[in-house]
Protein backbone atom coordinates (compact mmCIF):
# COMPACT_ATOMS: atom_id res chain seq x y z
CA UNK A 1 0.00 0.00 0.00
CA UNK A 2 1.33 3.02 -1.05
CA UNK A 3 1.86 6.13 1.71
CA UNK A 4 -1.47 8.21 0.66
CA UNK A 5 -3.46 5.71 0.62
CA UNK A 6 -2.03 4.56 4.17
CA UNK A 7 -2.90 8.11 5.08
CA UNK A 8 -6.42 8.09 3.90
CA UNK A 9 -6.94 5.29 5.81
CA UNK A 10 -6.09 6.12 8.76
CA UNK A 11 -7.88 9.76 8.73
CA UNK A 12 -11.00 7.47 8.01
CA UNK A 13 -10.41 6.10 11.50
CA UNK A 14 -10.03 2.69 10.14
CA UNK A 15 -8.25 0.11 12.33
CA UNK A 16 -6.03 -2.04 10.36
CA UNK A 17 -4.35 0.84 8.32
CA UNK A 18 -3.77 2.22 12.55
CA UNK A 19 -2.20 -1.22 13.11
CA UNK A 20 -0.33 -1.26 10.04
CA UNK A 21 1.19 2.12 10.36
CA UNK A 22 2.15 1.17 14.07
CA UNK A 23 4.14 -1.80 12.97
CA UNK A 24 5.67 0.65 10.17
CA UNK A 25 7.13 3.05 12.86
CA UNK A 26 8.17 0.12 15.11
CA UNK A 27 10.63 -1.20 12.19
CA UNK A 28 14.23 -0.54 12.90
CA UNK A 29 14.97 -1.00 8.78
CA UNK A 30 16.23 2.36 7.35
CA UNK A 31 13.73 2.20 4.60
CA UNK A 32 10.79 1.74 6.96
CA UNK A 33 11.93 4.49 8.57
CA UNK A 34 11.46 6.85 5.57
CA UNK A 35 8.42 5.75 4.71
CA UNK A 36 7.11 6.69 8.12
CA UNK A 37 8.18 9.62 8.62
CA UNK A 38 6.55 9.89 5.23
CA UNK A 39 3.61 9.04 6.71
CA UNK A 40 3.94 11.16 9.57
CA UNK A 41 4.86 14.04 7.59
CA UNK A 42 1.45 13.70 5.52
CA UNK A 43 -0.61 13.62 8.56
CA UNK A 44 1.18 15.91 10.75
CA UNK A 45 -1.46 18.76 9.54
CA UNK A 46 -4.57 16.87 10.44
CA UNK A 47 -5.30 19.39 13.11
CA UNK A 48 -7.11 16.13 15.35
CA UNK A 49 -6.13 16.05 18.94
CA UNK A 50 -6.89 13.44 21.42
CA UNK A 51 -6.26 13.65 25.47
CA UNK A 52 -3.04 11.95 25.94
CA UNK A 53 -3.31 9.95 29.20
CA UNK A 54 -0.14 8.52 30.82
CA UNK A 55 -0.94 5.46 33.54
CA UNK A 56 1.30 3.90 36.09
CA UNK A 57 1.26 1.61 38.17
CA UNK A 58 3.65 -0.92 39.70
CA UNK A 59 2.42 -5.21 38.16
CA UNK A 60 -0.62 -6.43 40.12
CA UNK A 61 -2.30 -2.52 40.99
CA UNK A 62 -5.15 -3.22 38.51
CA UNK A 63 -3.52 -1.45 35.50
CA UNK A 64 -5.42 -3.91 32.70
CA UNK A 65 -8.56 -4.27 34.50
CA UNK A 66 -8.58 -0.54 35.08
CA UNK A 67 -8.17 0.17 31.51
CA UNK A 68 -11.06 -2.13 30.86
CA UNK A 69 -13.80 -1.16 32.66
CA UNK A 70 -12.62 2.73 32.00
CA UNK A 71 -11.85 1.86 28.25
CA UNK A 72 -15.66 0.80 28.73
CA UNK A 73 -17.05 3.66 30.08
CA UNK A 74 -15.61 5.83 27.73
CA UNK A 75 -16.67 4.05 24.36
CA UNK A 76 -20.54 3.74 26.27
CA UNK A 77 -20.18 7.63 26.39
CA UNK A 78 -19.34 7.64 22.26
CA UNK A 79 -16.17 8.24 22.89
CA UNK A 80 -13.21 6.45 20.87
CA UNK A 81 -10.33 4.92 22.96
CA UNK A 82 -7.11 3.75 22.30
CA UNK A 83 -4.58 2.03 24.54
CA UNK A 84 -0.69 1.84 23.91
CA UNK A 85 1.31 -0.27 26.26
CA UNK A 86 5.42 0.81 26.66
CA UNK A 87 6.90 -1.81 28.38
CA UNK A 88 10.91 -1.24 27.61
CA UNK A 89 12.29 -3.79 30.82
CA UNK A 90 10.30 -6.45 28.82
CA UNK A 91 9.60 -7.45 32.02
CA UNK A 92 6.28 -8.29 30.56
CA UNK A 93 6.09 -11.96 31.22
CA UNK A 94 3.85 -14.17 28.50
CA UNK A 95 1.39 -14.84 31.49
CA UNK A 96 0.65 -11.34 31.58
CA UNK A 97 0.05 -10.90 27.80
CA UNK A 98 -2.23 -13.95 28.94
CA UNK A 99 -4.13 -12.32 31.13
CA UNK A 100 -4.37 -8.86 29.08
CA UNK A 101 -6.30 -10.40 27.01
CA UNK A 102 -8.93 -11.96 29.51
CA UNK A 103 -8.52 -8.84 31.39
CA UNK A 104 -9.15 -6.61 28.30
CA UNK A 105 -11.52 -9.04 26.23
CA UNK A 106 -14.50 -6.65 26.24
CA UNK A 107 -12.50 -3.40 25.19
CA UNK A 108 -10.51 -5.55 22.66
CA UNK A 109 -13.81 -6.49 21.11
CA UNK A 110 -15.32 -2.87 21.49
CA UNK A 111 -15.11 -1.25 17.86
CA UNK A 112 -14.43 2.26 19.26
CA UNK A 113 -11.75 0.97 21.11
CA UNK A 114 -7.57 0.48 19.81
CA UNK A 115 -5.58 -1.94 21.83
CA UNK A 116 -1.54 -2.37 20.91
CA UNK A 117 0.38 -3.95 23.75
CA UNK A 118 4.69 -2.65 23.81
CA UNK A 119 6.69 -4.41 21.16
CA UNK A 120 8.94 -6.37 22.91
CA UNK A 121 12.91 -6.38 23.43
CA UNK A 122 13.14 -2.69 22.57
CA UNK A 123 15.80 0.07 24.18
CA UNK A 124 13.92 3.40 26.01
CA UNK A 125 14.73 5.14 23.42
CA UNK A 126 13.42 3.32 20.11
CA UNK A 127 10.25 2.81 22.97
CA UNK A 128 9.84 6.39 23.49
CA UNK A 129 9.81 7.05 19.67
CA UNK A 130 7.73 3.91 18.71
CA UNK A 131 5.31 5.49 21.40
CA UNK A 132 5.07 9.10 20.16
CA UNK A 133 4.80 8.31 17.04
CA UNK A 134 1.88 5.95 17.84
CA UNK A 135 -0.01 8.36 19.56
CA UNK A 136 0.35 10.85 16.84
CA UNK A 137 -0.85 8.09 14.24
CA UNK A 138 -3.80 7.08 16.78
CA UNK A 139 -5.03 11.12 16.78
CA UNK A 140 -4.80 11.46 13.33
CA UNK A 141 -6.88 8.21 12.92
CA UNK A 142 -9.55 10.56 15.35
CA UNK A 143 -9.04 9.35 18.39
CA UNK A 144 -10.45 11.25 21.29
CA UNK A 145 -8.63 9.25 24.20
CA UNK A 146 -5.25 7.99 23.92
CA UNK A 147 -4.67 5.89 27.66
CA UNK A 148 -0.37 4.93 27.29
CA UNK A 149 -0.21 2.33 29.90
CA UNK A 150 3.41 1.77 31.51
CA UNK A 151 4.47 -0.48 34.84
CA UNK A 152 5.55 1.39 37.11
CA UNK A 153 9.60 0.22 37.46
CA UNK A 154 12.47 2.19 36.12
CA UNK A 155 13.07 5.47 33.77
CA UNK A 156 9.28 4.74 31.73
CA UNK A 157 7.70 7.07 34.08
CA UNK A 158 8.95 9.86 33.14
CA UNK A 159 8.80 9.07 29.39
CA UNK A 160 5.12 8.57 29.19
CA UNK A 161 4.92 11.71 31.81
CA UNK A 162 6.71 13.89 28.80
CA UNK A 163 4.17 12.75 26.19
CA UNK A 164 0.66 13.00 28.19
CA UNK A 165 -1.61 15.53 29.12
CA UNK A 166 -2.42 13.80 31.78
CA UNK A 167 -0.48 11.79 34.35
CA UNK A 168 -2.01 9.52 36.35
CA UNK A 169 -0.59 6.96 39.03
CA UNK A 170 -2.27 3.70 40.26
CA UNK A 171 -1.74 2.31 43.64
CA UNK A 172 -3.16 -0.51 45.98
CA UNK A 173 -4.32 -0.33 49.30
CA UNK A 174 -1.42 -0.56 51.64
CA UNK A 175 -1.03 -3.55 54.24
CA UNK A 176 0.42 -0.77 57.40
CA UNK A 177 -0.58 2.24 57.41
CA UNK A 178 2.73 3.96 56.09
CA UNK A 179 3.01 5.09 52.64
CA UNK A 180 3.83 3.01 49.78
CA UNK A 181 7.24 2.78 48.19
CA UNK A 182 6.49 5.31 46.06
CA UNK A 183 9.56 7.49 44.83
CA UNK A 184 9.26 10.99 45.47
CA UNK A 185 9.92 11.83 41.79
CA UNK A 186 7.30 9.47 40.82
CA UNK A 187 4.62 11.26 42.69
CA UNK A 188 5.55 14.76 41.81
CA UNK A 189 4.85 13.77 38.17
CA UNK A 190 1.49 12.73 39.13
CA UNK A 191 -1.38 14.85 38.61
CA UNK A 192 -3.75 12.29 40.05
CA UNK A 193 -2.77 9.46 42.37
CA UNK A 194 -5.76 6.49 42.14
CA UNK A 195 -6.09 4.36 44.30
CA UNK A 196 -7.43 1.05 43.30
CA UNK A 197 -8.96 -1.90 45.07
CA UNK A 198 -11.27 -0.16 46.83
CA UNK A 199 -13.62 -2.92 47.14
CA UNK A 200 -15.27 -5.39 49.91
CA UNK A 201 -12.36 -6.30 52.70
CA UNK A 202 -9.68 -3.33 51.02
CA UNK A 203 -12.50 -0.34 51.35
CA UNK A 204 -11.08 0.61 54.49
CA UNK A 205 -7.42 -0.32 53.73
CA UNK A 206 -7.91 1.97 50.32
CA UNK A 207 -9.25 4.64 51.93
CA UNK A 208 -6.84 4.63 54.88
CA UNK A 209 -4.03 4.93 51.65
CA UNK A 210 -5.97 7.86 49.71
CA UNK A 211 -5.98 9.84 53.00
CA UNK A 212 -2.46 9.33 53.56
CA UNK A 213 -0.77 10.22 49.71
CA UNK A 214 -4.03 12.71 49.83
CA UNK A 215 -1.76 14.54 52.64
CA UNK A 216 1.54 13.46 51.03
CA UNK A 217 0.45 15.54 47.95
CA UNK A 218 -0.20 18.37 49.86
CA UNK A 219 3.36 18.95 51.12
CA UNK A 220 4.59 18.54 47.57
CA UNK A 221 5.71 21.95 46.11
CA UNK A 222 2.76 23.78 44.34
CA UNK A 223 2.83 23.74 40.33
CA UNK A 224 2.02 26.05 38.06
CA UNK A 225 0.03 23.82 35.70
CA UNK A 226 -2.37 23.09 38.43
CA UNK A 227 -5.76 24.38 39.67
CA UNK A 228 -6.93 24.63 43.26
CA UNK A 229 -7.35 21.05 44.90
CA UNK A 230 -4.46 19.44 42.55
CA UNK A 231 -2.95 17.23 42.28
CA UNK A 232 -5.49 14.85 44.00
CA UNK A 233 -5.96 11.79 45.27
CA UNK A 234 -9.00 9.02 44.91
CA UNK A 235 -10.06 5.20 45.23
CA UNK A 236 -11.39 3.77 42.44
CA UNK A 237 -12.25 -0.06 42.03
CA UNK A 238 -11.97 -1.69 38.62
CA UNK A 239 -13.33 -4.34 39.09
CA UNK A 240 -16.71 -3.51 40.27
CA UNK A 241 -16.35 -0.22 38.15
CA UNK A 242 -16.88 2.06 40.96
CA UNK A 243 -15.52 6.19 41.09
CA UNK A 244 -14.63 5.66 37.66
CA UNK A 245 -16.70 8.57 36.34
CA UNK A 246 -15.70 10.86 39.14
CA UNK A 247 -12.09 9.87 37.77
CA UNK A 248 -13.20 10.79 34.54
CA UNK A 249 -14.84 14.44 35.91
CA UNK A 250 -11.89 15.02 37.68
CA UNK A 251 -9.40 14.15 34.53
CA UNK A 252 -11.71 16.60 32.53
CA UNK A 253 -12.06 19.01 34.72
CA UNK A 254 -8.32 19.62 35.36
CA UNK A 255 -7.82 19.69 31.70
CA UNK A 256 -10.35 21.94 30.82
CA UNK A 257 -9.05 24.03 33.23
CA UNK A 258 -5.16 23.74 31.54
CA UNK A 259 -6.80 24.48 28.45
CA UNK A 260 -8.38 28.05 29.15
CA UNK A 261 -4.96 29.05 31.16
CA UNK A 262 -2.71 28.25 28.34
CA UNK A 263 -1.24 25.52 29.91
CA UNK A 264 -1.85 22.69 27.83
CA UNK A 265 -0.92 23.98 24.50
CA UNK A 266 2.81 25.09 26.55
CA UNK A 267 3.08 22.11 27.58
CA UNK A 268 2.72 20.26 24.26
CA UNK A 269 5.06 22.62 22.83
CA UNK A 270 7.39 22.58 25.41
CA UNK A 271 7.32 18.16 24.72
CA UNK A 272 7.67 18.50 21.13
CA UNK A 273 10.49 20.71 21.27
CA UNK A 274 12.12 17.84 23.98
CA UNK A 275 11.60 15.19 21.29
CA UNK A 276 13.14 16.76 18.96
CA UNK A 277 16.24 17.13 20.83
CA UNK A 278 15.85 13.56 21.59
CA UNK A 279 15.64 12.08 18.13
CA UNK A 280 18.70 14.35 17.23
CA UNK A 281 20.84 13.34 20.59
CA UNK A 282 19.29 9.30 19.66
CA UNK A 283 20.21 10.21 15.65
CA UNK A 284 23.70 11.44 16.54
CA UNK A 285 24.71 8.42 18.40
CA UNK A 286 23.20 6.20 16.06
CA UNK A 287 25.90 7.44 13.35
CA UNK A 288 28.29 7.24 15.52
CA UNK A 289 27.74 3.58 15.90
CA UNK A 290 27.75 2.73 12.50
CA UNK A 291 30.57 4.72 11.23
CA UNK A 292 33.17 2.58 11.35
CA UNK A 293 36.13 4.80 11.84
CA UNK A 294 34.30 6.57 14.66
CA UNK A 295 33.80 3.48 16.13
CA UNK A 296 37.27 2.43 15.51
CA UNK A 297 38.40 5.37 17.22
CA UNK A 298 36.36 4.63 20.51
CA UNK A 299 37.72 1.52 20.62
CA UNK A 300 41.00 2.70 20.32
CA UNK A 301 40.54 6.06 22.74
CA UNK A 302 38.65 3.66 24.96
CA UNK A 303 41.50 1.35 25.16
CA UNK A 304 44.18 4.22 26.20
CA UNK A 305 41.54 5.41 28.91
CA UNK A 306 41.74 2.06 30.36
CA UNK A 307 45.49 1.56 30.44
CA UNK A 308 45.15 4.80 32.52
CA UNK A 309 47.10 6.42 29.83
CA UNK A 310 44.99 9.08 28.80
CA UNK A 311 42.46 10.86 31.27
CA UNK A 312 38.58 10.45 30.20
CA UNK A 313 37.75 14.17 29.47
CA UNK A 314 41.17 14.24 27.42
CA UNK A 315 39.68 11.07 25.51
CA UNK A 316 36.38 12.59 25.52
CA UNK A 317 37.47 16.21 24.08
CA UNK A 318 40.03 14.50 21.44
CA UNK A 319 37.12 11.84 20.28
CA UNK A 320 34.71 15.08 19.75
CA UNK A 321 36.76 17.10 18.09
CA UNK A 322 37.62 14.35 15.96
CA UNK A 323 33.99 14.48 15.10
CA UNK A 324 33.23 17.88 14.18
CA UNK A 325 36.65 18.32 12.08
N1 LIG B 1 -10.39 -6.46 44.55
C1 LIG B 1 -9.94 -5.93 43.43
N2 LIG B 1 -9.05 -6.58 42.67
C2 LIG B 1 -8.62 -6.00 41.54
C3 LIG B 1 -9.08 -4.72 41.12
N3 LIG B 1 -8.44 -4.41 39.97
C4 LIG B 1 -7.63 -5.43 39.69
N4 LIG B 1 -7.73 -6.41 40.61
C5 LIG B 1 -7.05 -7.71 40.63
O1 LIG B 1 -5.65 -7.51 40.75
C6 LIG B 1 -4.94 -8.47 39.96
C7 LIG B 1 -4.02 -7.76 39.00
O2 LIG B 1 -4.79 -7.01 38.09
P1 LIG B 1 -4.21 -6.51 36.69
O3 LIG B 1 -5.27 -5.66 36.08
O4 LIG B 1 -3.73 -7.65 35.88
O5 LIG B 1 -2.97 -5.66 37.15
P2 LIG B 1 -1.84 -4.98 36.26
O6 LIG B 1 -1.45 -3.73 36.96
O7 LIG B 1 -2.29 -4.86 34.86
O8 LIG B 1 -0.65 -6.02 36.35
P3 LIG B 1 0.60 -6.21 35.35
O9 LIG B 1 0.06 -6.26 33.95
O10 LIG B 1 1.23 -7.48 35.78
O11 LIG B 1 1.51 -5.03 35.55
C8 LIG B 1 -6.00 -9.32 39.27
O12 LIG B 1 -6.19 -10.49 40.01
C9 LIG B 1 -7.23 -8.45 39.30
O13 LIG B 1 -8.42 -9.17 39.29
C10 LIG B 1 -10.05 -4.05 41.95
O14 LIG B 1 -10.51 -2.95 41.67
N5 LIG B 1 -10.44 -4.71 43.08
MG1 LIG C 1 -1.52 -5.55 33.03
Amino acid sequence: MDIAELADRIRAGERRALARAITLVESGRDDHRARAVALLDRLAGSGRQALRIGLSGTPGVGKSTFIESFGMMLTGQGLRVAVLAVDPSSARSGGSILGDKTRMERLTREPNAFIRPSPSQTALGGVARRTRDAVALCEAAGFDIVLIETVGVGQSETMVAEMADLFILLLAPAGGDELQGVKRGIMEMADIILVNKADGDLKPAAMRTCADYAGALRLLRKRPQDPEGFPKAMTVSALEEEGLQNAWGEMQALAAWRRENGHFDARRAEQARHWFGEEVRLGLLARLEKDPDARARMDRLGAAVARGEISVSGAAAQMLAALSG
